[in-house]
């Protein structure tokens, strides 16, 4: 289809401010500080709902607004206020939680999307709203998921996640949005806990490794998902927004990895440096059922030819730096 619009594809240099929608959430809490430690701090508004108030470094190191996906309006003021360019857009349930809200689900990351590609379109926005690994099905190739392949997910998730890559490339092709994107996998971090996804047992087994608590891993043996470590997950978000356009053969959503795992091996990982730490496994049928529908690691061959993706920890180093950073955090 044509592109309508005269599209202007802007570059780094061009990009002055940038909003960031969910900035107290797992992934915004850091990519705020991350972007503003890149940017300057008085060019990253710090986007958040009532009830989830920015605090610490967050709070105090930038600009704050209200910015509600669901109220258009809260967007479109902060975008025209603070001359943004740039959006990422954060706000999302994760697979479990979305599950058990699935309209919720629906309004947050689609009708909320609409909207933030709205005020995208009117003020000339170049737009960046994660999708997942949650974003392929059962009958999507498991092993090496390529990057253009059956996307036919069972839960409201990955339905929404779906949902948002296609409507991001119609934006594009449509109206000349610069809409971009990856499929992030399980992300795990020391700092802001994720709280409703089926890949969350990979961070919550090193708090109890820490705490020298014994883990009771929700998902069977033999479960393995791609994971990555949230210094990666940053930079490919920050890396995809400032690449070259006219490299970008694909946009939304990109395959990214850098190790997959099951719960045996992350558990071994640890042992080696918690000698007496251990495990057991309740299996919950709900993530059992989600994690099998997804891929054990996918093909990130498209992202690296791109934009030159390159992730930079395995789970060796991800392992070693997250016991250091938590042992550091829950002794305080
Ligand atoms: C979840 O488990 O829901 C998320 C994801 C992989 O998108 N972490």
């Amino acid at each position: 289809m044509p592109v309508l619009n005269k599209y202007v594809a802007l570059t780094r240099k061009d990009m002055q401010n940038v909003l960031v929608i969910g900035a107290t959430g797992q992934i915004g809490s850091e990519l705020t500080l991350e972007l503003r430690k890149r940017y300057g701090g008085g060019h990253v508004v710090a986007g958040y709902i009532p009830g989830a108030e920015p605090k610490g470094a967050l709070k105090d190191s930038g600009p704050l607004g209200i910015a509600d996906v669901t109220e258009g309006d809260t967007i479109a003021r902060i975008v025209k206020d603070y001359k943004v360019d740039t959006i990422y857009n954060l706000a999302a349930l994760l697979s479990v939680v979305a599950e058990s809200k699935p309209a919720l689900a629906w309004k947050i990351g689609i009708d909320g999307l609409w909207n933030v590609l709205e005020v995208a379109r009117t003020y000339g926005c170049a737009v960046f709203t994660p999708s997942s690994i949650g974003s392929f099905g059962a009958g999507t190739p498991h092993v090496h998921t390529p990057q253009d392949t059956i996307q036919r997910p069972c839960t409201i998730y990955g339905v929404t996640k779906v949902t948002t890559e296609l409507l991001s490339d119609y934006y594009h092709a449509k109206y000349g949005v610069d809409t971009r994107s990856v499929r992030f996998p399980g992300l795990i971090s020391y700092q802001t806990l994720p709280g409703g996804g089926t890949t969350d047992y990979a961070v919550d087994i090193y708090y109890a490794a820490v705490r020298g608590e014994k883990f009771v891993s929700p998902l069977r043996a033999g479960t393995y998902m791609d994971m990555m470590y949230m210094p990666d997950a940053l930079n490919a978000a920050i890396q995809l927004m400032e690449a070259d356009p006219s490299r970008l053969k694909h946009r939304n959503a990109f395959n990214i990895a850098s190790m997959s795992f099951d719960p045996e091996e992350i558990y071994r990982a640890i042992k080696k440096r918690v000698p007496g730490f251990e495990m057991g496994y309740e299996v919950d049928p709900l993530k059992q059922a989600i994690a099998d529908s997804w891929p054990d690691c996918m093909d990130d061959s498209c992202a690296r030819e791109e934009w030159g993706w390159k992730p930079q920890y395995d789970l060796e180093s991800m392992t070693e730096d997250m016991l250091e950073k938590l042992r550091v955090k829950l002794s305080q």
